[in-house]
């Protein structure tokens, strides 16, 4: 019996909802996370807070890209400045760009790229992701580290949600029917990569912001 490769197991989990099983090969993540060591360099982790209470987010933040996505107090909004430094975010990866291409099936570029970093015990409530102007464009995410539990339903909060592990290496792209639907990271699984010096997982959220 053999197994086809991974980058053929092509899964779509419901529609507009595909995941790339190991999309990213050792060597690819690796390079990724050196990338994002100095982008974190020039961009410091934040702490996002929510808008109104103020209470903190558990996953830190940073972004690369024209524009980053930003939470605090006052709201979610894309800006061009890192909300500590004032400073213009770095420049996306090309790496990320040429992936970006090969499956969004976007013709512009993405605008922001967010990097999440989940520590131990780190986990995103269910959401929606609805501040981009151009909600007709696609979401391509990369997971890196430690893998997770995630979580996504439908376009209706308490709706019924699937569960599945998103592992170092796989890449998910949202579309279609499932750009507006509810999704959350319940935990990270310690132990589970060797990818990070300390640990966690990474997670890369490449978007078009604007109307192409
Ligand atoms: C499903 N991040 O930053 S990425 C976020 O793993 C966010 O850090 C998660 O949700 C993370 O907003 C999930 C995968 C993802 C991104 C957008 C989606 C899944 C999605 C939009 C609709 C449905
Ligand atoms: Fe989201």
């Amino acid at each position: 019996m053999y197994d086809l490769p991974a980058q053929l197991l092509v899964m779509p989990i419901q529609p507009g909802l595909a995941v790339l099983p190991g999309r990213l090969d050792r060597r690819e993540q690796e390079d990724l996370a050196a990338k994002l060591a100095q982008i974190v360099e020039a961009a410091p982790l934040f702490t996002p807070r929510m808008p109104r209470t103020g209470k903190p987010f558990s996953v830190r933040m940073t972004n690369c890209g024209k524009l980053g996505w930003v939470s605090d107090a006052s709201g979610y909004r894309y800006q061009p400045l890192h909300p500590e430094t004032g400073r213009p975010w770095p420049a996306i990866p090309s790496a990320l760009l040429a992936l970006w291409k090969e499956v969004s099936g976007y013709p512009a570029p993405p605008e922001a790229c967010l990097v999440n970093v989940y520590g131990a015990g780190a986990r995103m409530g269910l959401h929606q992701d609805r501040d981009e102007e151009d909600l007709a464009a696609p979401v391509v995410s990369v997971s890196l580290g430690a893998t997770c539990l995630f979580r996504v339903g439908g376009t209706q909060r308490g709706g019924p949600t699937r569960s599945f592990r998103l592992s170092t290496g796989d890449v998910v792209v949202l579309g279609g029917e499932s750009r507006l639907a509810f999704h959350g990271v319940d935990r990270v699984i310690e132990g589970t990569s060797t990818l990070l010096p300390d640990g966690g997982r990474i997670n890369l959220t490449l978007r078009r912001v604007t109307k192409a």
